[in-house]
């Protein structure tokens, strides 16, 4: 039976399910050449690139270090980023005590329709998958603010004004990510900014019950982001692990660091320079583990291809135009996969 699922008003989620169990029920165990083989993982700390971005619109130096980090390894953390460390402690601590609420209370933004722009939900796609993933997560749309903070829940009292002090600073962040991005690409400072069209701004507070049999499931099995960038804070249980020359490399938390990865928007608007890497979250049997991932969107209508000053002899280019609504439907109906989405809109696959 399935254990987290909603029917009516028995709607249950995992966290509820996991305090009382000391096996993963089947519906979570994953088959035996697809399990986390967590003896093999291997840690990256010292060598995820850790940028700082005191003077990230100044300084040539540091979008270029942020240029090499999305052509090597996708990924790279952040420091002196100006998000308040008070801010980031009061969203940890509104995720938790969003997450400790009786079921009742938590249950009242339950969905699992993902066109919702605000709601708690379970696994990954509860619609279409047919392994589980060990994890509940609350996803808020909060880009701009004002058409959604009425929707958010409204338990714990902070919770509205935290989630949104929060959101402000991290989308700042973003916009001097983009443009980092784009002047390492040799483009125009605004180009990113320009291409995804009405910005969308998304927040997921996953939580990762404790689970007795951290060998079987995965919190989030691998995959790639289908954004243009995610901003990832997490709290200081490890858990994220991120696939680098074939092997899964644990990063291990820095607190009051962010976690930068490029998402498949801007592999295909880099034609390919910059890679939207496969990560994945592990679960462990001694800890809940929270992560809140801010996730950088075009607007659904933005029309994305690579950057033709990209595109030359040696670069042929190797997508097909498409709307970013098309693509982030065709990520969510097919669910998590190792292949990536984007092989659907190479041209290669159209030969
Ligand atoms: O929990 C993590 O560290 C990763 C989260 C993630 O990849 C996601 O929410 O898409």
């Amino acid at each position: 039976m399935v254990m987290a699922m909603a029917m009516g008003s028995e709607k249950v989620l995992l966290l509820d399910v996991a305090s009382n169990i000391n096996r993963v029920p089947s519906n979570y165990i994953r088959p035996i050449t697809d399990r986390p083989n967590l003896d093999k993982v291997g840690s990256i700390d010292a060598s995820i690139p850790l940028v700082d971005l005191h003077d990230v619109t100044g300084s040539n130096d540091v979008s270029q270090q942020i240029g090499r980090a999305c052509e090597d390894y996708g990924f790279f953390q952040v420091k002196n980023h100006g998000i308040p460390v008070e801010v980031i402690h009061k969203m940890m601590q509104v995720s938790r005590e969003f997450f400790s609420m009786p079921q009742s209370e938590r249950l009242k933004s339950y969905s699992d329709d993902p066109s919702k722009t605000t709601r708690l939900s379970t696994s990954f796609n509860v619609k279409t998958e047919k392994v589980s993933n060990w994890r509940d997560f609350l996803r808020l749309h909060c880009y701009p603010l004002e058409d959604y903070l009425h929707e958010w829940p409204s338990s714990p009292t902070s919770f509205r004004d935290d989630v949104a002090e929060f959101c402000k600073p991290v989308r700042e962040v973003a916009l001097r990510l983009l443009e980092a991005i784009s002047k390492s690409l040799g483009l125009e400072r605004d180009y990113i900014n320009r291409a995804i069209g009405q910005h969308g701004q998304h927040v997921a507070l996953n939580y990762y019950p404790r689970c007795p049999q951290p060998e079987l499931t995965y919190g989030l099995p691998g995959h790639a982001d289908p954004n243009v960038i995610t901003i990832l804070l997490q709290d200081d249980v490890p858990g994220l692990q991120v696939l680098n020359n074939g092997k899964w490399l644990a990063v291990n938390p820095i607190p009051h660091t962010f976690i930068v990865n490029i998402g498949d928007q801007i592999q295909v608007l880099s034609n390919d320079r910059y890679k939207s890497v496969l990560h994945r979250a592990v679960v462990n049997s001694y800890m809940e583990r929270i992560s809140i991932p801010t996730f950088y969107c075009p607007s659904p209508e933005a029309l994305i291809a690579p950057a033709s000053e990209l595109i030359d002899e040696d670069h042929p280019c190797l997508y097909t135009s498409f709307t970013y609504g098309e693509y982030y439907q065709k990520f969510w109906n097919r669910g998590l996969a190792k292949e990536t989405c984007l092989d659907l809109f190479r041209t290669s696959h159209y030969i």
